[in-house]
């Protein structure tokens, strides 16, 4: 298994665990399980904390913890230039990240607000294009970037309004980012992940709902676990995916098929 996967011993940035329930973390678990060296980013004091408390528990452990506020150019580039100082190359990115205000994920899509979209944009899609612009550099040996994205992205999924079209916008830069670094063996991709119940979804009024109509609907007939975004993700990272980029792949369990 490890002649197909090649993810031993390759370095993997992995930014947005906020908690034990994030898709990052099944993320970095599946990653650690088949080899992989880790290195995170946090934005918040409280994550890192996090994060280390994570390590131990778990008796993993990281290569590097750095700070990285995405919202801020400066400060990508910093953490790169450090990621940069202790590696000598990088060979995959997992950007699960994304942010828009409470008040712009309910309610009438049309009351959103010119500088609540502006923020969602930035934090969830264009911080993409941005860490791309840093970790490419480090990729000397090509590489793989994975971003998280939800069906929200293409359908109108009642209350998901401003993440939705920060999550469409976000798969469009996928496809741009594919065709800009694949010239450098660099892969771009995302996985659409089906809902999860993380700290992102806390406070979303309608998600045990949510959870209920997939279960319904899904032609697996259930919701999908982190450690199969964990899964895919290493599949998308490594080599057992070497000739795909630019697609978005769902781990839905199916949903999104059915009419
Ligand atoms: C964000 C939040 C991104 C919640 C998210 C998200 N991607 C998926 N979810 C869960 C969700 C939320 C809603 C929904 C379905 C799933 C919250 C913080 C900002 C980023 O409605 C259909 C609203």
């Amino acid at each position: 298994m490890d002649e197909l996967l090649k993810i031993k011993g390759k370095n993997i940035v992995i930014m947005g665990v906020a908690n034990e329930r994030s898709l990052a973390w099944g993320v970095a678990r599946t990653l650690h399980q088949a080899g992989a060296n880790l290195i995170f980013t946090y934005r918040k004091e409280r994550s890192m904390d996090r994060i280390n408390k994570l390590l131990a528990t778990h008796e993993m452990e990281a290569k590097l913890i750095v700070q990285c506020d995405v919202n801020d150019d400066g400060s990508i580039q910093q953490a790169f230039v450090k990621i940069g100082k202790e590696v000598e190359a990088i060979h995959g990115v997992v950007h699960s990240l994304a942010f828009a205000h409470a008040e712009d994920l309910r309610g009438d899509f049309i009351d959103t607000t010119r500088s609540g979209f502006a923020f969602a944009q930035d934090t969830s899609a264009y911080s993409l294009i941005a860490v791309a612009k840093q970790a490419s550099p480090l990729m000397t040996e090509g590489g793989s970037i994975v971003t998280m994205s939800y069906l929200g992205a293409e359908r109108v999924l009642d209350g998901y309004n401003v993440m939705g079209i920060a999550k469409a916008s976000l798969e469009a830069s996928v496809k741009y980012l594919a065709a800009n670094l694949g010239e450098n063996n660099i892969r771009v991709n995302a996985i659409s992940a089906g809902a999860l119940r993380t700290l992102s979804a806390k406070g979303v009024p309608s998600f045990n709902k949510i959870l209920a109509i997939v279960e319904e609907t899904a032609p697996l007939k259930r919701n999908i676990t982190q450690e199969e975004v964990g899964k895919m993700t290493l599949a998308v990272l490594s080599d057992l995916s070497s000739g795909v980029t630019g697609e978005v792949i769902y781990v839905d369990g199916g949903y999104n098929i059915m009419g």
